[in-house]
Parts: C-alpha cells; sequence; structure tokens
C-alpha cells in the first residue's frame, strides 16, 4: 500500500485568487493553532483557505484543527472537499454572491456547517454530514436574502436544523436527500419560504 501521506499544516491563511482554481490532490491540510486558530468556538480565528471572488477549491481535506475553515468573497465553487473535523464553522459568504458545493462533506461540527454573512445563495448537492449543529446559517438577526438549497445529500445526526434563518425573504429548498436524527429541517423561515420532497 501507499504510504500515508502526512498533513500539510498551514500557518498563513491560502488566498486563491480570482477566478482560478485550487486543486488540493487529496492532500489533508490543517491550521497552525497559534497562528490560524484552534479550530474551538472562539471567534476571530483566521480561515485556512480565502476564495477571492470566482475562485475555486477542490480535492482538499481539512484536518483539524481546520480554524475559520474558508472565506468566500464573493462566488465560489467548493468541489469534492471534506472537513473531518469542522472548527468554529466551515466556510463563510463573506460578500454577496453564489456559494456552489458538489461533493465532500463535514462532520464533528459543534454549531454551524456554512455561515452566510452576506446576501447570496448556497447550492450543496450529493454532500454529506454527521454531527453537527446546522448545516446553514444565515447570520444571526440579518434581513438580507438568502436562498438555500440542498439536493441529493445525506445529512445524520443534526442538534438544530438543516437551514436557519431569521429573514423574512430567505429561502429554502431541499430534495432528494436522506436524513436520520435531524429534529427540524427548516427554522426561521416565512410561511411558503420552504420546500422539501
Ligand atoms: O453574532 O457576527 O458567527 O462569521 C454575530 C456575529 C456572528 C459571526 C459568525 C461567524 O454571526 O461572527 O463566524
Ligand atoms: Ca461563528
Ligand atoms: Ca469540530
Ligand atoms: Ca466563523
Amino acid at each position: 500500500s501507499l504510504p500515508a501521506q502526512a498533513a500539510t499544516t498551514v500557518s498563513t491563511t491560502i488566498v486563491v485568487p480570482a477566478g482560478t482554481e485550487y486543486d488540493g490532490k487529496g492532500q489533508t491540510f490543517v491550521a497552525n493553532a497559534s497562528t490560524l486558530g484552534d479550530g474551538s468556538q472562539a471567534e476571530g480565528q483566521k480561515p485556512v483557505f480565502r476564495l477571492e471572488a470566482g475562485a475555486t477549491l477542490k480535492n482538499v481535506i481539512l484536518g483539524a484543527p481546520a480554524a475559520d475553515g474558508v472565506h468566500c468573497y464573493g462566488n465560489c465553487t467548493i468541489s469534492n472537499v471534506t472537513w473531518q473535523d469542522v472548527g468554529e464553522d466551515a466556510l463563510t459568504l463573506k460578500s454577496s454572491g453564489t456559494v456552489n458545493i458538489t461533493g465532500g462533506g463535514a462532520y464533528k461540527a459543534y454549531d454551524k456547517v456554512f455561515q452566510i454573512n452576506a446576501a447570496g445563495t448556497i447550492n450543496i448537492k450529493n454532500f454529506k454530514a454527521n454531527d453537527i449543529g446546522k448545516l446553514v446559517r444565515q447570520s444571526g438577526g440579518t434581513t438580507y436574502q438568502v436562498n438555500m438549497t440542498l439536493d441529493s445529500s445525506d445529512i445524520s445526526n443534526v442538534k438544530d436544523s438543516i437551514f436557519r434563518t431569521d429573514s423574512s425573504i430567505s429561502q429554502g429548498k431541499i430534495t432528494n436527500t436522506r436524513y436520520s436524527n435531524v429534529p427540524t429541517l427548516f427554522k426561521g423561515f416565512a410561511p411558503g419560504k420552504t420546500s422539501a420532497s
């Protein structure tokens, strides 16, 4: 068999420039706890990857600690990225755009997996999540519009909900997805803004 490959320790956030692609080729990346953050629930940790508008991140495994995960500044594409032990959160939309997440998974998120801090869309497809608080959280108390979709995924052992918002105009849609031990699919949405099939 092939020798196990050591994880790459990231001491300074890896920036993926606008419109470019970063292919991790299946490597495992961990944060340097003293420079990026220890992956606890402390706010203000730094991301392991920062994606500028239109960037793509693919074939990456984030090990522990994962600090503040991935930050997206505008549109971003996340393909085959697995968070083995989500840190403060897994990914944050920091400025308006569409986040397309395909494949991969997120595990051991004490609270949130995907944190949405700007108006936009998050589309999640062929994803697995287990042992999480919430899959997607629009920043508490915000009223901009976030459209959330989840398709063909497998979600288990959720403490709170899959999608949570405080905005009356945000929308959530779940299709073709298997759940186990999920107490609530949607929390905080206005009537008529959600569907699950
Ligand atoms: O409570 O802005 O948890 O981006 C307000 C804060 C909070 C964020 C968020 C994040 O929503 O810090 O990790
Ligand atoms: Ca947070
Ligand atoms: Ca964790
Ligand atoms: Ca965070």
